[in-house]
């Protein structure tokens, strides 16, 4: 019987919660990783939209799903963890009962060990809750944490998450070791060279697959956490990316593929290029979304028009200000004009308005809600929509220091690092920020019905 893994995606515990394009690509491809290597690998994602047994579930709201496989999750409210008491807003639990987390920890006899991800800092109440539901059901088989949230908070993780053992590493090698520090029988190493597909088949009823040509970015920005997660930027070939979209596609039947690069464009020459022209002629049947931004940068009027060509149906990208007095002391990834002549670019490639999202930052550190309206108007008269990012204060950037020193709250509580708080902003700011909002849905909106009418 070959050694028995249970690998856990958690719940997520916040405000809103949304499915943009959102699997555990790191956790899928460790599955891969480990299933090639000999293991029996037994996948729990608490963030099934699918599970049979949550329609019976009364408890929960059911997701709505919406377009190329995005939409909700399951949702139950839950009490507000004390430290956001002061923030009178419903709070949830998104992803499955636990009665069938529980379940399905039990339906696994006899675990060598269970290896849980983390994402997003200010979730880690679903990781502490994964964590409690092994220990009752498991209670003598190790813990391994890793993920975002274990590299970026990792003091916090090791005193509050009641895991055994919290992994910094990334690479196969470490993850190796990790297992055979908590005792778990180690197996012989893959037969071949390549690194297996991140295990997408264990998910049920994947509606699309998410892809990462790269690790890293060359760009650092002061307030991302890019270059502390992934420090070296590597791009793999084009080629090996092309096979494992048309593995999925040819064996999962899903259409839709979202890319999870911090830099897709960068060196389009040698990498985005020759894939764009693969995907054109070899998968015009799929369907592409770029949810993290591109860069303005990289785009030419070639890199519009193979995108628009290969079938990328979602663009976004990373404008974040045109506030360039502010943006000097953040980051150095656009230049003045850069914009509109990216927007000009897509408009030519075929792409409408509404087609042409652009992120822009709100609620940093010293930024004025005039900045922020001034930008969201820019965009409007450049032909393109706005979404609204909210700064995140993330530990381990550049910015972090002034963030903790511009906030109200105390950043060290994980919690309080969640983008829907407006951290960095203060009181008068975050009540005003609605206003932001509302402007940001309003040329949306308008977009969409102009587009509607031609
Ligand atoms: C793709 C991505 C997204 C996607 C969706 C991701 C998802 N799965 O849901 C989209 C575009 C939707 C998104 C949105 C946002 N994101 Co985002 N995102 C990323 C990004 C670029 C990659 C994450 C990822 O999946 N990586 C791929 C896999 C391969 O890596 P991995 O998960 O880390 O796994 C590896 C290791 O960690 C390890 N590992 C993982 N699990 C485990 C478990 C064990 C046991 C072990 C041993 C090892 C291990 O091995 C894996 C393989 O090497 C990161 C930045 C980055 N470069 O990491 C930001 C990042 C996570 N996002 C961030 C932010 C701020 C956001 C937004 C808030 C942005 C905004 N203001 O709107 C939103 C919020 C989304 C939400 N509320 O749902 C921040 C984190 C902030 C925080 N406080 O935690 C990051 C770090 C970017 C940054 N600004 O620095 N994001
Ligand atoms: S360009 Fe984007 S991914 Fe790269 S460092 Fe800046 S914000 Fe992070």
């Amino acid at each position: 019987m070959p050694p028995a893994l249970i690998l856990i995606n958690p719940w997520i515990t916040d405000f809103a919660a949304y499915d943009l394009w959102s699997k555990p690509l790191g956790l899928l491809a460790i599955a891969g990783l480990l299933r090639s290597r000999g293991y029996a690998v037994h996948l729990i994602d608490c963030l099934d939209v699918h599970h049979p047994g949550m329609q019976a579930d009364g408890r929960s709201v059911p997701p709505v799903r919406r377009a190329y496989g995005t939409g909700k999750f399951w949702r139950t409210e839950i009490p507000r963890p004390a430290p956001l008491g002061r923030f009178r807003r419903p709070y949830s639990r998104y992803g499955i009962a636990p009665e069938l987390f529980a379940e399905a920890l039990a339906a696994v006899p006899d675990p060598s060990a269970v290896l849980i991800t983390s994402l997003m800092t200010y979730w880690y109440p679903g990781v502490q809750e994964a964590v409690s539901l092994v220990r009752r059901v498991h209670p003598r088989v190790p813990v391994i944490l890793g993920g975002i949230y274990a590299q970026l908070c990792r003091e916090h993780a090791v005193r509050y998450s009641g895991a055994d053992l919290v992994a910094g590493g990334r690479d196969p090698e470490a993850i190796s070791q990790t297992l055979e520090a908590v005792g778990a029988p180690s197996s012989p190493p893959a037969p071949n060279d390549f690194p297996p597909h991140p295990a997408f088949d264990l998910l049920r009823d994947p509606e699309y697959v998410c892809v990462a040509t790269s690790t890293g970015c060359p760009y650092c920005c002061r307030y991302c956490a890019s270059s502390f997660l992934q420090p070296v930027f590597r791009q793999r070939s084009p080629e090996a990316v092309l096979e494992e979209i048309l593995h999925w596609r040819d064996t999962l039947d899903i259409r839709d593929v979202a890319f999870y690069d911090d830099a897709l464009l960068v060196n389009a020459q040698g990498h985005a290029r020759p894939l764009l022209k693969g995907l054109s002629s070899r998968a015009s049947d799929l369907r592409f979304h770029a949810p993290n931004a591109l860069h303005l940068r990289e785009v030419t009027a070639e890199t519009a028009r193979l995108l628009h060509q290969a079938g990328f149906r979602t663009i976004r990208l990373g404008l974040e200000t045109t506030d360039f007095a502010f943006r000097r002391r953040l980051d150095q990834k656009v230049r003045e004009g850069e914009f509109e002549r990216a927007v000009e670019h897509f408009r030519l490639a075929g792409y409408r308005r509404a087609e042409i999202g652009v992120y822009v930052m709100m609620g940093l550190p010293g930024q004025s809600l005039d900045s922020v309206k001034r930008t969201l108007e820019a965009v409007r008269r450049a032909g393109a929509v706005p979404h609204l990012a909210e700064y995140s204060p993330i530990p381990h950037t550049d910015l972090w220091p002034e963030a903790v020193a511009g906030s109200d709250l105390d950043l060290s509580e994980p919690l309080l690092q969640n983008n829907t708080l407006l951290p960095c902003w203060d009181e008068e700011k975050r009540a005003r920020a609605s206003a932001l909002r509302a402007l940001a849905r309003e040329i949306r909106r308008t977009e969409a019905c102009e587009t509607g009418r031609r």
